[in-house]
């Protein structure tokens, strides 16, 4: 099946309303797609992502529908697959912060080992030729046995949120090689963007940088500044995601720019581009610092290059002006009051498909 023809295929997405759900829902209505996403029963509204992508039933809209469901529960994972018949399942839903799993990590198991295992059950018995696409993380790798982490390198987990995706990775393989499932693991490294969450490092920087030139506040409180990271743009990675899904043979796949850099470098260049000299504002406080933590990753995703003609393009410094021209428009500060934000356009979502859509509907 060659990239391009999409019409006619359904997706459906766990953890849409996530970071990479809302950017992956866009990429796949630009591709035609018809799209449904799973979200969770919540007291307030949690659908700031995508609502820019929803439309009331009743009108004429994107072709996405989000339904309510949960990991937690197999029977309506499975009644979902079976109304939906989608061509491709996107697994993204999870509790995704590290450091939250130390505090819950029943929960967490639940959600990511666990709530795998249930949508692959639900998978294995349908009758049409679905693609299974399984959200793995460079956490796996955890206490690193080689650097740079490739598809080959051992997992040495270091926290429950690790360990949970470790057995969601593994569980991806048997059901492929026991079952013969279309199902991909995709191995990301970190990545980020303006709608990554707030508790992350690198939007707590760039929010927190954002916040004290707004005379908010006057110190940002962070934990280990020596960790490293091979960060990235989110955007850039689900389609990484989607190219495994259209390749002849499922196969699993590290995605990584190949550069690491500390998080105390990520704080020294977000308060620089700005013109302010980070010693003035962080603190370390104990409290973010975690009982076992994952000190240094890179990956090489040469098999990524090489077979789905994926490449990172946004530079680490690009990734950081990104983010924080986002969080100082949102702080009500114009971005172009500093000369290395100036010129960077907001995080308009979909504004693309919004456009195509728009001509449509008028037409
Ligand atoms: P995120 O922003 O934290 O989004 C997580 C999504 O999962 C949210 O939509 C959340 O829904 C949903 N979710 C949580 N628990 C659920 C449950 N029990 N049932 C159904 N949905 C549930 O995460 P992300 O950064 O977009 O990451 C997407 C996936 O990639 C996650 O599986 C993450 O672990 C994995 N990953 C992320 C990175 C990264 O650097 N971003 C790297 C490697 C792997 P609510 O909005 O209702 O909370
Ligand atoms: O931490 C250190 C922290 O929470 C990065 C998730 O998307 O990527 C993410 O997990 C580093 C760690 O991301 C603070 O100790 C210092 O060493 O931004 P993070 P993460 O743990 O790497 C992987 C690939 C995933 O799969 C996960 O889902 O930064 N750090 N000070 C801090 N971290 C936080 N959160 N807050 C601090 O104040």
């Amino acid at each position: 099946m060659g990239l391009g023809a999409n019409v006619g295929k359904t997706a459906l997405i766990t953890g849409i309303t996530g970071q990479d759900g809302s950017y992956l829902a866009e990429l796949l209505l630009a591709k035609d797609y018809e799209v449904h996403g799973v979200i969770r029963r919540s007291s307030n509204f949690n659908t700031g992502h995508i609502d820019h992508l929803y439309h009331d039933p009743h009108e004429r809209g994107l072709p996405l529908t989000l339904h309510y469901g949960d990991l937690a529960d197999a029977s309506c994972l499975t009644k979902l697959v079976m109304r939906i018949k989608p061509d491709e399942v996107y697994n993204l839903g999870a509790q995704s912060h590290v450091a939250v799993s130390f505090e819950m990590p029943e929960f967490t198991a639940d959600a990511v080992a666990m709530g795998t295992l249930r949508l692959l059950e639900a998978l294995h018995w349908v009758d049409w030729p679905v693609r299974f696409y399984q959200a793995s993380s460079s956490e796996m790798f955890g206490k690193v046995h080689e650097s740079p982490q490739n598809e080959m390198t051992p997992f040495r987990p270091r926290s429950p949120y690790a360990v949970s995706k470790v057995f969601a990775h593994h569980m991806t393989v048997q059901y492929r090689e026991a079952h013969g499932l279309f199902a991909c693991s995709g191995v990301l490294f970190n990545h980020e963007s303006p709608r990554r969450g707030a508790t992350f490092v690198t939007r707590k920087i760039t929010r927190g940088v954002a916040q004290i030139l707004a005379g908010e506040t006057s110190k940002l409180y962070l934990g280990n500044l020596s960790a490293e990271r091979d960060w990235g743009f989110a955007p850039e990675y689900v389609e990484a995601m989607w190219r495994m899904l259209q390749q002849p043979e499922p196969d699993d796949y590290v995605v990584a720019t190949g550069e690491a850099h500390s998080v105390q470098e990520f704080v020294e260049l977000a308060f620089s581009l700005v013109g302010l000299n980070w010693k003035d504002y962080v603190e370390i406080d104990k409290r973010y610092f975690r009982p076992t933590d994952v000190e240094t990753l890179l990956g090489d995703s040469s098999k990524a290059r090489a077979k789905l003609g994926w490449a990172p393009k946004t530079s680490f410094r690009d990734l950081v002006r990104i983010m924080l021209a986002n969080d100082v428009r949102e702080a009500q500060i114009d971005p172009n009051t500093y000369r290395e934000l100036a010129g960077i356009e907001p995080d308009i979502p979909g504004s693309r498909v919004i456009a195509r859509i728009a001509r449509e509907v008028a037409a």
